[in-house]
């Protein structure tokens, strides 16, 4: 199995075709670092775990009362749907339960839920990003990352989760959609799992995913252009001159879908502050930085415009931060324009 390709071969007929399959499990199993307790690798299991159990209720969303809203609001003074509040309680429960966790920061709610006698890590989660979608039916997605805690006799404590994105020891992404993926890095590359619905299981697609050299695409919400700041704009006009003809603009308002695309066709993805919310909309603990890490372990960057989303520390976990994150390329040329009048 390799890395994505756009035009792939047609598969080789005949040979058994189990010797092509490799579970997300066998995978885990075989990308263990010698000496490693496991306790990473069931960790990210029960992720996926919890991914399966999303992805079979967003699959019947529209056949049962899931939806619409749940008459609740969060702490971001947004209205949860019904598959908001399912997804935070399928992820709250299992890793609740899994004895790898101490900590879990959700977007959905207002504390830190801290897991007696938890396990070694905290992890921090959008339990269902681009929920705006779900109602048109438009392809929605988790996003995690995970902290070690400092003192596994001790705490935890805030230490442990307001940290920097540089202190990730693995994040990644569930997206439903056509298909459901969960893609992952554990800071050795990052790997792509499609689940078989029937079989019930993720099967490696890809493995070392990197950005491709030629960017394809560069996806900015362009309603809100006369608020961002001026380079921010500066690098959307280069982005559409004639002498960038492989870029495109596409945005699907699902954060990690774009990503995604972006990941396999090449490009950049943002979501700038503006004149009045200066800090954008994204939440850097649970969307920017786990972003960001798989970012640079595909090759890429992920930024605030100015300094890399991995180096900023949270002071509160539902803390916003602008979000530019994608080919490393792209990233440093707005970093480029935000910093000066011409950029390039
Ligand atoms: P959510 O976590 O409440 O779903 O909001 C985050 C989503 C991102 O996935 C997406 O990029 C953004 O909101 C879209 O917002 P907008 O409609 O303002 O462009
Ligand atoms: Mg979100």
């Amino acid at each position: 199995m390799s890395t994505f390709d756009p035009d792939p071969p047609a598969p080789a007929v005949g040979g058994n075709p189990a010797d092509q399959l490799i579970t997300i499990k066998r995978f885990l199993a075989d990308r263990q670092p010698a000496g490693a307790t496991g306790n990473l690798t069931g960790l990210l299991y029960d992720i996926a775990l919890a991914g399966k159990l999303i992805s079979s209720k967003t699959r019947r969303a529209g056949l049962t009362d899931m939806l619409g809203r749940s008459g609740v609001t969060n702490v971001q003074g947004e209205e949860q749907k019904s598959l908001d509040v399912y997804a935070d309680q399928v992820i709250a429960g299992l890793l609740g339960k899994s004895g790898k966790v101490c900590a879990l920061v959700s977007e959905e709610q207002p504390e830190v839920t801290v897991f007696e006698d938890g396990g070694p890590y905290v992890v921090t989660c959008d339990p269902l990003d681009g929920s705006s979608n779900i109602d048109a039916n438009v392809s929605i997605g988790t996003i995690f990352g995970v902290f070690r805690r400092h003192d596994p006799d001790n705490g935890p404590t805030t230490e442990d989760w307001l940290r920097p994105g540089s202190d990730l020891v693995a994040a990644g992404y569930l997206l439903y959609s056509t298909s459901t993926m969960l893609v992952y890095s554990a800071g050795d590359g990052v790997h792509a799992f499609t689940l078989d619905p029937e079989a019930g299981e993720f099967l490696l697609t890809w493995s070392d995913l990197e950005f491709p050299e030629d960017p394809s695409y560069y996806s900015f919400n362009l309603a809100a252009s006369a608020h961002w700041e001026r380079g921010v704009e500066r690098f959307v006009d280069w982005a559409n001159r004639d002498d960038t003809p492989t870029m495109s603009q596409r945005y699907i308002g699902s954060a990690v879908s774009d990503f995604h695309r972006n990941l396999l066709h090449g490009g950049i993805f943002a979501y700038p502050g503006t004149d009045e919310e200066p800090a954008g909309k994204l939440r850097l603990l649970y969307e920017g930085a786990p972003l960001a890490y798989l970012a640079e372990q595909a090759g890429g960057r992920g930024s605030d415009s100015r300094e890399s989303l991995l180096d900023l520390v949270p002071t509160d976990i539902h803390q916003r931060t602008p979000v530019f994150v994608g080919a490393r390329g792209l990233v440093e040329r707005l970093e480029a324009f935000v910093a000066g009048p011409d950029g390039d």
